[in-house]
């Protein structure tokens, strides 16, 4: 595993100004191609033994949309999201201890990967302080077309806001409604493989279907400060929406 370090000043005033920061070239071709392998292999052999809640399918019930909690169910990934150089990229972004909280794709499959509405991904975590972020890392590209996560910048400051079950299994929480904003508000991330995101947990970002023919894998890995706690009222609105279209 090759350490690296990170342009992490640039990293920390963009993510504390918009919510988000772009990290181009987190990972090296070869460390996207070992993730890539990886995730082939546990699909083949290993998926089928783990919980139902290991995964969300689309909507044929065959495809995959989302595979989820891999640093539980799987060495290689438990072992990526205790990379040094990350933790030490992470630590002043969450403002304490990074503790790894999950390990998960977002497939957007060709021709059939379908949208995820616009939310806070706060409402999924439930988190106090507001202490938590999500790598998001292109295994594919990411284009215009392929349905990128667009995020609108600067909403993380406007803490948590009304939420509503979405009905959409695999993102079962979105906001009630979305405050205005205009083009030059919005990150549309548009990555090459090896690029990431890093967004605060009250960020609010959506990204439309797939309707080209070029797959949209993301990996993402996602980190609290060791300092935060869950919150009851959170949890519980989140496990009302969670429980009309689980497992997320
Ligand atoms: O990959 C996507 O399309 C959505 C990702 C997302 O919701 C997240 O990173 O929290």
């Amino acid at each position: 595993m090759v350490m690296k370090d990170f342009d992490t000043e640039t990293i920390l005033r963009d993510y504390d100004r918009d919510g988000v920061a772009l990290v181009r070239k987190l990972l090296s071709p070869e460390e996207v191609r070992a993730i890539r392998a990886e995730l082939d292999r546990y699909l083949r052999e290993d998926l089928a033994f783990k919980p139902v809640d290991a995964r969300t399918f689309e909507a044929d019930e065959t495809t995959l949309r989302n595979l989820w909690r891999l640093e539980v169910h799987n060495d290689f990934f438990r072992d990526f999201g205790a990379r040094e150089d990350l933790h030490a990229l992470i630590k002043p972004l969450v403002k304490g201890e990074p503790v790894l909280a999950g390990v998960e794709t977002f497939n957007k499959p060709a021709r059939i990967g379908s949208g995820v509405p616009p939310h806070q991904d706060n409402a999924y975590f439930c988190q106090t302080p507001p202490d938590m972020l999500t790598v998001w890392i292109a295994i594919d590209a990411v284009t215009e077309a392929n349905g990128p996560v667009t995020y609108v910048k600067g909403s993380h400051r406007l803490g948590p806001l009304p939420t509503k079950p979405s009905g959409v299994r695999g993102n079962s929480i979105g906001l009630a409604g979305m405050p205005a904003v205009g083009k030059e508000d919005l990150l549309v991330a548009l990555l090459a493989p090896g690029d990431a995101t890093i967004h605060h947990c009250d960020t609010i970002h959506y990204s439309a279907p797939n309707t080209t023919d070029h797959p949209r894998l993301g990996f993402l890995l996602v980190f609290r400060g060791s300092h935060t706690t869950t919150d009851p009222g959170l949890k519980a609105t989140y496990s009302a929406a969670a429980a009309a279209t689980p497992p997320a």
